[in-house]
């Protein structure tokens, strides 16, 4: 007998199809740029079907083993990582998924160029946007704080295009006194004595370090005189600096490294995280010494929308799977696309989706605006102000909105499978499963929440594409400035986001009248 066989969604090329995606890009990029980029962004949105997939399959499959010791007994923490994992990190590279945000062909749209190829990347590539989002923020903390001979050298290892020559950073402040609270940090750098005042030993925890398979990372460590003593300590996250290492020596064996364990972890299973111990590895200061948050922080603003980026990509990709298995998927004698109820669920994953998409273009247009006017000498400019001030409250507002919208369209996307959804090699636990971090690492919603609160201290005269955005922001400002209470100015901007859902839902309605008085 020949059974019935269900046919399996499919997934085309990925810009393309992204109808809403190449909608918005003519909103916010000039006609004559996107018309440059479009032929890149098409080849990119096939490959990430094809070739990116399959290897992210075989990365996720063959997840990455930690060996501590030879068969002679010697120490040596080597983490084998599949050879997808590899290759990935080469496509990265000459597909320009560092490169491009720094190379500025297209000015301030160059992010969005960069972030739009990540974007279609994320999802097909088992994580590996976790690795390119650091090296990232390594290379803009380079431009922001490093000195000559850093710019010539790991910068331009960040932002290479040749796979021989690329290298990707970790950024390590996790200990087990805590994530969000880095100021009971208990490791330490000691100077090597070599009398420049920058290059140290560093010793200490670290109880979660991403991409250990990175050539170098970007180190939280306290300064002090007496590694034995403690003498010169200076107490809290005012005593931290940065410093960067090398993790390896050029034989390939880790420079004064032990990995304790790999992390067993709920997703994001191809990339390596480990507990590790860092044993007086040679390391150098970059930036000012106490100044360690703030520098760092020029990472994890990266990083920040980086996270926009995967969850935006995670709702459309669960979008996408679900649209196409509507077409095909027959239930009491109608396609599921004729079928309103099923309609309305997949209307609502599509309003996220929408939303995330619009936040996500307008946070990197900021980005790349804020960079630009940097490089044109008039940092110091009103208008640069206002938009660096602007970035620091809609970055973490995107990245905690988006985290958790995410999780919820990924694990609607599963039901929406039906039973088939469930299963592991539908792809979809994967989605769900790796998106869930996207609200813990890199600050948690109510760190980030905090995090906004204490920026809207500042005077503001916002601008922003949302209107009604900017109306609850400064109302939040006001409301911190009249009777600090935090409950209610968390409150109003935790309604900011909500409002920023009500308008797309307005635009897929038609009512334009509503969305643009918004
Ligand atoms: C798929 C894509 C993503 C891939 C992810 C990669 C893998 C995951 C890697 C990680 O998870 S890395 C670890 C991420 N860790 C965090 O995100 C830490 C979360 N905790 C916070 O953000 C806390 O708010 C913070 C550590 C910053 C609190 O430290 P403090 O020292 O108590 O902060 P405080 O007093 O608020 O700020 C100290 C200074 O830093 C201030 O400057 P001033 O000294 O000049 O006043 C702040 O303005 C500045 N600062 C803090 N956050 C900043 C910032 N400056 C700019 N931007 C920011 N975001
Ligand atoms: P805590 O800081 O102890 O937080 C516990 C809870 O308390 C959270 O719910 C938090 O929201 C809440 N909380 C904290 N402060 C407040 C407050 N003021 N008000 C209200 N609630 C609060 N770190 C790195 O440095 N490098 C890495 O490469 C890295 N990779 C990671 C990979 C994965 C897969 C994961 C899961 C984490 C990774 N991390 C990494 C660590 C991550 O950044 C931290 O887990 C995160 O910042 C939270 O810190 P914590 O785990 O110590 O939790």
């Amino acid at each position: 007998r020949e059974y019935f066989q269900q046919q399996s969604p499919l997934l085309g090329n990925q810009y393309i199809e992204d109808t809403q995606l190449i909608r918005a890009l003519q909103r916010v990029l000039p006609a004559k740029i996107l018309k440059e980029i479009e032929g890149d962004l098409t080849q990119f949105g096939e490959r990430v079907v094809k070739d990116i997939l399959e290897l992210g399959r075989a990365s996720e499959n063959n997840p990455p083993k930690l060996i501590q010791y030879d068969a002679w007994g010697k120490r040596i923490d080597k983490i084998v990582v599949d050879e997808s994992w590899n290759k990935l990190k080469d496509i990265g590279c000459s597909e320009g998924l560092v490169s491009i945000g720094y190379e500025r062909k297209y000015q301030e749209y160059s992010r969005i160029y960069q972030y739009i190829k990540i974007y279609l990347f994320a999802c097909s590539s088992a994580v590996f946007d976790c690795p390119m989002s650091m090296t990232d923020g390594a290379a803009r903390l380079i431009e922001l704080y490093g000195d000559k001979g850093m710019k010539e050298d790991e910068y331009k290892h960040f932002i290479s295009r040749d796979p021989k020559t690329f290298w990707t950073s970790g950024q390590w402040m996790t200990e087990k006194t805590g994530g969000s609270d880095v100021s009971k940090s208990e490791t330490i750098a000691v100077s090597s004595g070599s009398g420049d005042g920058k290059t140290c030993n560093l010793s200490g925890y670290k109880y979660f370090t991403s991409a250990t398979t990175s050539e170098g990372a970007m180190v939280l460590a306290r300064d002090v005189d007496d590694a034995k003593t403690m003498k010169g300590a200076v107490e809290g996250s005012r005593g931290l600096s940065v410093y960067f290492i090398k993790l390896r020596k050029p034989n390939g064996e880790l420079d004064r490294i032990q990995v304790h364990k790999l992390k067993n972890k709920f997703g994001t299973k191809a990339v390596p995280t480990a507990e590790l111990e860092l044993m007086g590895t040679p390391a150098v200061r970059v930036g000012p010494k106490g100044r360690g948050v703030p520098v760092i922080a020029s990472i994890l603003n990266i990083t920040r929308i980086h996270n926009v980026i995967h969850s935006a990509a995670t709702m459309r990709r669960c979008v996408a799977i679900v649209r196409d298995f509507a077409h095909r998927r027959t239930v009491f004698g109608k396609l599921l696309k004729d079928n309103l109820l099923y309609l309305s669920t997949l209307a609502e994953m599509e309003l996220e989706f929408r939303a995330s998409l619009h936040l996500l273009l307008d946070v990197t247009l900021l980005l790349g605006k804020s960079e630009r006017i940097v490089e044109k000498q008039s940092s110091n400019s009103e208008e640069q102000k206002q938009i660096d001030l602007l970035l620091r409250i809609v970055t973490p507002l995107s990245k905690l909105y988006t985290a958790k919208q995410s999780v919820t369209v990924a694990s609607e996307a599963i039901e929406a499978l039906g039973g088939t959804g469930y299963m592991e090699d539908s792809d979809m636990p994967r989605l769900f499963r790796d998106t869930q971090v996207t609200s813990i690492w890199e600050g948690t919603t109510n760190v980030l929440s905090m995090d906004i609160w204490r920026t809207l201290k500042e005077p503001l005269t916002i601008k922003f594409y949302f209107q009604s955005i900017e109306n609850r922001l400064i109302q939040a400002n006001k409301l911190l400035n009249n009777d600090n209470n935090i409950q209610k100015v968390i409150s109003v901007i935790r309604e900011a986001m909500k409002t920023i859902r009500s308008v797309i839902d307005k635009v897929m309605n038609g009512d334009m009248e509503y969305a643009e008085s918004n």
